[in-house]
């Protein structure tokens, strides 16, 4: 199977894992990214099923609205049943990298004020020990040299990411070369960097249920 048709699988794997969740009042949180976007697509079949949504980034809302499924701003609703997004990596404790797509702030949002959060993912998304993909960290502005200087003194080597401006107006850095032993502590580290606005370490609220997609089906790791 390509990695396209893993993805498809496992997104409706992710439709199938919520449907009993689903009530008429449910609100579910949605993620980016083109898993993610696959996911939207099967959920839109059963968009009777549920209230509405609250999505992670402009472009999920936009794909939302033309399915014709209701999103809701995060501060109009009471709470989010589960949130459904994908990853860039994963390690066997569900701690995460995400980002690559620029969204990781309004995802981490998310996640917090979810009650269950499920990542779909293909199989090349489970590593072993996270870092070599590249963690995005989203920064402000002005910031950007001081956070680099002291991404450095951390052992990573940040990469302005040319180019983008995200959601909330900010830029990404990418910060490559880091073996990430010790995700939850990593990431308070870099939360405490000033300028620091969100970093793509998904570990001290990781994952509840990773459904990865593989060429053997698809396998659910708690
Ligand atoms: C999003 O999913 C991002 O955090 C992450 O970069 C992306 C993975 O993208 P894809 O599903 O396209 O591999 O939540």
């Amino acid at each position: 199977m390509t990695q396209d048709e893993l993805k498809q699988a496992v997104a409706k794997a992710a439709v199938d894992y919520i449907l009993p969740m689903l009530e008429a009042d449910t609100i579910v949180g949605v993620g980016t990214g083109s898993t993610a976007n696959l996911f939207i697509d099967e959920l839109a079949k059963h968009k009777n099923r549920f209230d509405g949504t609250v999505a992670s980034s402009e472009a999920t809302a936009e794909r939302l609205k033309k399915h014709g499924i209701p999103v809701y701003d995060l501060n109009s609703v009471d709470s989010i049943r589960v949130y459904v997004d994908g990853a860039d990596e994963s390690d066997e404790h569900l701690h995460l990298i995400k980002g690559g797509g620029a969204a990781l702030t309004r995802e981490k949002i998310v996640v917090a004020c979810s009650d269950e959060f499920i990542c779909i993912a293909d199989e090349s998304k489970l590593v072993n020990v996270l870092g070599d993909f590249p963690l995005p960290i989203e920064i402000i502005p002005m910031a950007r040299g001081h956070v680099a200087r002291e991404l450095v003194k951390l052992g990573g080597d940040p990469v302005y990411r040319e180019g983008v401006v995200t959601d909330n107006g900010n830029h990404i850095l990418d910060v490559y070369n880091l073996k990430i032993l010790d995700p939850i502590a990593l990431e308070k580290s870099i939360d405490g960097i000033v300028g620091v606005v969100t970093n793509g370490l998904f570990a001290k609220r990781s994952a509840d249920v990773l459904l990865l997609g593989t060429k053997d089906g698809i396998k659910t790791i708690k």
